[in-house]
């Protein structure tokens, strides 16, 4: 018979013991085991907004005082108020506010992380991504993969404010952080323009002549317009989601997959008075409230979005969001690490247990 054993060592005996550990880098599992082997994740982020009332004014001073030929790029970071200062909005996602003002460009460079971008405030301009002269309208999502070149640029005359998406803590805390400045300030434009979307962009029809086998989606542009028709052809004929009303996630075109082997990115209509179930993820996500005002509960706390704010939902807490007009349509684009855990098997949902947080 296996039995439990015990010892009659003394505080103070094993204080001195686990003090002569230190001397050989070595440290005694048992003091900490419930530190680390926890029964569920509890994330140090912090259900929080950013609310676009308040950031504006502040890029807009940003680009009063700061040059694009000092700032590599002019970027509010939206730094999670629980990370004590980390560069990050989640554990592992990265989001901040860039503004570009009329004339003015940002350098081309590329870097490990990748990067999304959500149009916020435009009439115009541009990101070229390895040659591809992408434009930039409100609304439209701009990727640029792991290792792309890119380069923004404002021809309009009035400023350009997007929001960013990148995983840099991800990447960080893997230590496969590299970046490159291209040694021109603007890179070529090799290709027709909007390439991308010209050769992916049908969605459902894609070049016959080649197959694709990148990790990330080959379509670097998903405009507003047919987002914004897909969402409003298909709310008035489904349930959709439980847990996030009509919700379509931007994918890989040549094989339905997420935009980046780090990063999904979805969009969801909250039909008017429509309020959703309560799930959470061991996944984490960041949201723009595109249009339509609402609030989302985060474990527990409420966060009351109007138009263009930016709220985060950490890892494992509880949420669900509800449309706070009984005439207008909410819409809410976000994104989310989940395929990385997806391709760990460390993707877990759970449904409330009540349905919605008390
Ligand atoms: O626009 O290239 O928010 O390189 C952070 C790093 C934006 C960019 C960010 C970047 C960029
Ligand atoms: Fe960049």
């Amino acid at each position: 018979m296996l039995s439990h054993s015990s010892s009659e060592a003394t505080e103070a005996v094993l204080q001195t013991f686990y003090d002569k550990l230190e001397d050989f880098s070595v440290a005694p599992l048992w003091t900490v085991q419930e530190d680390v082997l926890v029964s569920e994740p509890k994330s140090k982020a912090l259900p929080h907004l950013w609310r676009w009332s308040e950031l504006r004014p502040q890029a807009m001073r940003a680009a009063e005082l700061v040059g694009t030929a000092d700032a590599e790029r002019r970027v509010l970071m939206m730094l999670n108020p629980g990370l004590d200062g980390r560069i990050a909005t989640t554990n592992s996602l990265f989001s901040g506010l860039q503004i570009v003002m009329p004339g003015e460009t940002a350098r081309a460079h590329r870097h490990t992380p990748a990067a999304l971008r959500f149009m916020v405030d435009s009439k115009g301009g541009y990101t070229t991504v390895d040659g591809d002269k992408v434009p930039m309208l409100p609304g439209d999502l701009i990727l640029t993969p792991n290792w792309n070149w890119h380069d923004h640029g404002n021809d309009t005359d009035s400023p350009m404010i997007w929001l960013d998406g990148l995983d840099i803590p991800l990447v960080r805390m893997l230590e496969s952080v590299f970046f490159e400045p291209y040694p021109e300030d603007v890179q070529p434009i090799t290709q027709a323009k909007d390439f991308s979307f010209l050769k992916y962009g049908a969605g459902s029809l894609t070049p016959a002549w080649q197959t694709s086998d990148s990790s990330h989606s080959p379509l670097m542009h998903y405009p507003w317009d047919k987002t914004c028709e897909a969402l409003q052809g298909l709310a008035p004929a489904t349930e959709g989601s439980p847990f996030d009303g009509v919700v379509l996630e931007y994918t890989n075109p040549t094989n339905g997959g997420p935009a980046f082997p780090t990063m999904g990115c979805h969009v969801q209509l909250l039909r008017p008075g429509e309020s959703t179930k309560a799930h959470r993820h061991t996944s984490s996500t960041i949201y723009h409230s595109v249009e339509g005002s609402g609030h989302t509960i985060v474990d527990g706390q409420k966060l009351s979005w109007e138009p263009k704010d930016v709220f985060c939902v950490p890892g494992w807490t509880y949420h669900e969001h509800i449309n706070a007009s009984d005439t207008e349509s909410a819409v809410l684009f976000s994104f989310t690490d989940a395929p990385v855990l997806q391709s760990l098997s460390l993707l877990r949902e759970q449904a409330h247990p009540d349905g919605h947080q008390s």
